[in-house]
């Protein structure tokens, strides 16, 4: 039944139908209607629905697929190989399995949905289908495990660097994995690895970015918090180009530092488009939490705080909530 009220609306595209039309047409009832309406907009048709007038079909899902994805990625390395899934637990998971298999640096791993996304210490991170970008990258550089936090701050600059050439809004980096517009998280990034005390194997890194989400497809319990490239935009991309400008900016900015071996260079990048320093912030830690003034980086990437007794404490992980009009985010 749902596949026949959607071609109802694919035949009458661009004009409103009223419920009571589609139902009488079909012969269910107009609630019906409304639920099979209600399950074709999560999955990304876009129906607009006017009290008076109906249902009107404005876009069909886009749904990402790998001729497209292999054709306008403009990369050596970055995103030359790619693993497309329509559902996974997590991208982080299957990554990890192939780069135990032996997989190449680069090696990329989407999904239009992923069933257990995780963001740090086991949380949940939600990735409604075709409406996000749900990716993990393999990177195996010659670093030492300490210098895996390098790894974050690579991958937000150059997100942030392809999701400013994509949009020209204004886009900031939350100390350490977050990407921020209008203060509300539009994107986190979760790096593991796999290393021994002086050397690491691989490096995933995840990333995920809200892009065609609307107000209604963020849950109640992030709506304060998060947001999307199309809420802050009023429109739709095409996550296509969003995914090869990223792995563009990627490729550019991680081969250029493994070859000068200058991390301060990314990190002058982290401190001007910074939304932490410089700010009253909130440290929560694993075992500690305290509140201070952020003041700088040090040069391996961890966050000074400066408390109200003097004291700079280095914050090397954590979550670090900023100060703003409306308290803490
Ligand atoms: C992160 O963790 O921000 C890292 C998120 C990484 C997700 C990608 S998606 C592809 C790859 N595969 C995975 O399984 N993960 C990676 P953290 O800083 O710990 O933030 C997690 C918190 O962000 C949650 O506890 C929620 O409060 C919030 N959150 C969850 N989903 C969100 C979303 N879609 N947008 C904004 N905030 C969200």
């Amino acid at each position: 039944m749902r596949d026949k009220i959607l071609k109802v609306l694919v035949d009458n595209r661009d004009e409103f139908l009223s419920g009571e039309a589609i139902s009488s047409y079909l012969g269910i009832t107009r609630s019906a209607v409304w639920k099979h309406i209600k399950s074709l907009q999560q999955d990304g048709f876009e129906i607009e629905s006017r009290p008076g007038l109906g249902y009107r079909l404005l876009a069909l899902p886009e749904e990402l697929d790998l001729i497209s994805l292999n054709e306008i990625m403009k990369t050596q390395i970055m995103g030359k190989s790619i693993e497309l899934h329509q559902v996974i637990d997590s991208t982080n998971n299957r990554a990890r399995e192939l780069a135990l298999e032996g997989a190449d640096e680069g090696t990329l791993i989407i999904a239009e949905t992923q069933l257990e996304g995780r963001g740090r210490l086991s949380r949940s991170w939600i990735s409604p289908r075709g409406k996000g970008i749900w990716m993990s990258l393999i990177l195996k550089p010659d670093l030492s495990p300490d210098q895996a936090p390098h790894i974050t701050a690579i991958a937000a600059v150059a997100i942030r660097k392809a999701l400013n050439r994509a949009t020209g809004l204004d886009i900031g980096i939350k100390w350490p994995n977050d990407i921020i517009i209008d203060g509300k998280k539009v994107c986190g990034i979760l790096t593991e690895m796999h290393a021994d005390i002086d050397r690491i194997y691989y490096v995933v890194v995840g990333i995920g970015i809200n892009v065609n989400m609307t107000q209604e497809d963020l849950p109640v319990e992030l709506s304060s918090t998060a947001t999307s490239l199309r809420i802050a935009l009023g429109r739709n991309l095409d996550r296509r180009q969003l995914i090869a400008l990223i792995m563009e900016e990627i490729e550019e900015i991680y081969y250029t530092y493994l070859e000068n071996r200058d991390f301060k260079q990314i990190l002058d990048l982290c401190r001007q488009y910074s939304v932490t320093l410089n700010r009253p912030v909130k440290v929560i830690g694993r075992d500690t939490s305290f509140e201070g003034f952020a003041v700088d980086f040090d040069e391996d990437g961890s966050l000074l705080v400066k408390k109200e007794d003097g004291n700079i404490i280095k914050v090397m992980s954590g979550d670090v909530s900023v100060r703003g009009e409306g308290g803490y985010v």
